[in-house]
């Protein structure tokens, strides 16, 4: 059964590539002519969440309350991509379950840890690696991979114009858009 609306949750490594992957295939189904909102650390993290940090159990009630919220905007009729570590892969299947069948389509940014590093966008691997933060995802903290992702795209192997297509090939293979 397809569905109007979908959510695309992009998981993976902080600087894997969520954040600019969602930005840049928002465009590409604007231009596309789908109504979509973007989800992620910056309009949740200072908001909604602004009461969690990074310890399991709150990164556990972040991604339980950004799927609710994607939830919710789904059944307004929004095409919803979020972008969130989501490090644990039991809270990808939560928000996978509480969505109807279809709904919930993952999206693994795949990108190998020393890429990630070599990237570090914001120095915040330099400071993990320093022990300036505790807990890093991928440091000090886990990343478990999705076993099943929808989709599955390599930034440290593909331009990010080739990851675009490759999600909006999958969209429109299965008539979703
Ligand atoms: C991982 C952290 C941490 C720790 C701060 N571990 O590269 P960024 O900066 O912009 O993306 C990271 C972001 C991760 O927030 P999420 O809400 O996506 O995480 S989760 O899904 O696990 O709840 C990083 C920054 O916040 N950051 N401390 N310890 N990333």
């Amino acid at each position: 059964k397809n569905h109007k609306s979908f959510v695309l949750w992009f998981t993976g490594l902080s600087g894997s590539g969520k954040s600019t992957v969602s930005v840049e295939l928002e465009k590409a189904l604007y231009e596309h002519g789908v109504h979509t909102y973007r989800l992620d650390g910056d309009n949740v993290r200072h908001g909604l969440n602004s009461n969690l940090g990074f310890s399991p159990e709150d990164r556990t009630e972040n991604i339980r309350r950004v799927g609710e919220v994607a939830k919710l905007m789904s059944d307004a009729g929004l095409v919803t991509l979020t972008a969130f570590i989501s490090p644990y892969r039991q809270d990808r299947d939560h928000v996978r379950d509480i969505m109807e069948d279809g709904e919930f389509i993952e999206v693994f940014v795949k990108c190998s840890l020393e890429e990630c590093e070599s990237r570090d966008p914001k120095g915040l691997y330099q400071k993990a690696r320093a022990g300036e933060i505790k807990g890093f995802t991928g440091i000090d903290a886990p990343y478990e991979e999705p076993e099943k992702p929808e989709i599955v795209v390599e930034t440290d192997k593909q331009t990010q114009e080739e990851s675009v297509a490759a999600i909006m090939d999958y969209l429109k293979d299965r008539k979703l858009i």
